[in-house]
């Protein structure tokens, strides 16, 4: 970074200083990741200077040559790596992405897309009221059941009262094995029913890594379209990718284009060239062996910490995991979600506060953590460390359990004030930061 450091000082140093929070701590945060070097050497190069509107060879600037080959090779990985004939490698990131699935497939004001409510673990663009997608569209939201799971039987029943032109599975905070088959066969008797398609949208962002690793199914026989982001599981740079299946295909023949309208010109400009070829590079990762065992390690590292963090008295929604995220309710420890995230960030431990199925809190300060194993795994840490990370979070959570959070609106904001002072001069927690500092200190980021 000499030229930076010369430049610009001081952009420079706090991009120093976010390194070395990312070294000292544990990055739990289900959704983050950290690259490879070579993913971040592909990021920062020349071809962001590169503007590419269009698709390979078929492009609305010249000079495309290379970006052209970059893009191919991008798309031929992706088709190879997850079994698709159809792979848009464009979206910015995820949002836009499943913005643009909406756009192809759905008419504004007019057409139903059924997704998981986001309080109980979809995300935002499926179909929450407060996005682009909840305001566009009718929305159907469905819900887990009291146990924190999918229950089929139901969204089957709510499908078929509603008839959706599109549902979608996949989620940001559900810890269970997805059953993609099930999800088809509700959406192809929707679509018998009502004679004209009902597509089945993938969004797999969360566990793109692990369905690579073979330790989580794959949607590819059984859905249309699969949207997912680059930089969770996958581990490479922030980005998205759209895949259309063959039955996808067969259902309708002109997904493929209609999802590249909808990126470009529909929704997007030109693509990131440099986020394309970083990409490639993440795709040409997750095709080895070792990409396989980074998978099956990072279940394995959910599974101990869930066994680890039950034995301490911590209530796992849906009892516990399958995949990379742990979901935990924090109702009886008496603290909720926001309170607990800051005190093991102090701690140097990072999590998300995350609303648990039924929540009876408000999204600010919901009941729950969310927090998973991908980052940590990528710096090589295994069972022994879980066993240490859950008695460092048990700790942690201890120390600021068992207070009474004011109902109060303006009683809240002043608890709150006063708590996110006193909480930095905790000395327990401070304790435990040095020690996550010791232990991070012996797995070095990539
Ligand atoms: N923000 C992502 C997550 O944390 O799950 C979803 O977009």
């Amino acid at each position: 970074m000499k030229n930076l450091k010369r430049i610009d000082p001081q952009i420079a140093k706090l991009i120093a200083e976010e390194g070395k929070r990312q070294q000292d701590v544990l990055e739990m945060i289900p959704s983050e990741n950290y690259t490879s070097k070579a993913v971040m050497e592909a990021l920062a190069t020349v071809l962001t200077n590169k503007y590419s509107e269009g698709y390979p060879k078929k492009r609305y600037y010249q000079g495309n040559k290379v970006v052209d080959q970059i893009e191919i090779i991008a798309e031929e990985r992706a088709q190879k790596l997850f079994g698709v004939p159809y792979v848009n490698v464009q979206p910015y990131s995820g949002s836009p992405a499943n913005s643009a699935v909406l756009m192809a497939l759905l008419e504004p004001l007019k057409d139903k897309i059924m997704g998981l409510s986001l309080s109980f673990g979809g995300h935002l663009t499926h179909g929450s009221p407060v996005s682009f997608s909840g305001k566009y569209f009718k929305t159907v939201p469905y819900q887990l059941n009291k146990e924190g799971l999918l229950d089929y039987e139901v969204i089957g029943q709510l499908a078929k009262k509603e008839q959706p032109k599109l549902i979608i599975c996949g989620f940001t905070a559900y810890p269970r094995i997805i059953d993609f088959k099930k999800f088809a066969e509700i959406a192809d008797k929707i679509g018998v029913l009502t004679g004209s398609p009902t597509y089945l949208l993938a969004d797999i962002s969360h566990i793109t890594g692990l369905i690579v690793a073979g330790v989580h199914p794959s949607p590819v026989p059984y859905v249309d379209i699969i949207m997912t982001t680059t930089h969770k599981t996958l581990r490479g740079p922030r980005g998205a990718m759209l895949m259309v299946t063959e039955k996808g295909l067969k259902k309708d023949p002109e997904l493929g284009e209609k999802l590249d309208k909808a990126v470009f010109p529909g929704l997007q400009g030109g693509p990131h060239d440099n986020q394309t070829a970083a990409i490639a590079v993440a795709l040409q990762e997750a095709s080895k062996a070792s990409f396989k065992a980074y998978g099956a390690r990072i279940v394995a590292n959910a599974r101990k910490l869930a066994s680890e963090l039950t034995n301490y008295g911590f209530n796992l929604v849906s009892g516990g995991t399958d995949n990379h995220l742990l979901l935990i309710d924090l109702s009886n420890k008496k603290v909720n979600g926001a309170v607990a995230a800051l005190a093991l960030e102090v701690a140097g431990i990072v999590v998300n506060k995350n609303a648990v199925p039924n929540d009876f809190l408000p999204p600010f300060y919901p009941s729950g953590i969310r927090l998973g194993t991908p980052a940590i795994t990528t710096r090589g840490m295994k069972e022994k460390e879980m066993i240490k990370i859950a008695s460092w979070i048990n700790k942690a959570i201890s120390e600021v359990q068992n207070q009474n959070f004011p109902k109060d609106k303006e009683e809240r904001k002043l608890f709150w004030k006063n708590f996110k002072t006193e909480v930095y001069k905790n000395k327990k927690l401070l304790t435990i930061a040095k020690e996550v500092k010791q232990l991070t200190s012996k797995f070095p980021l990539p």
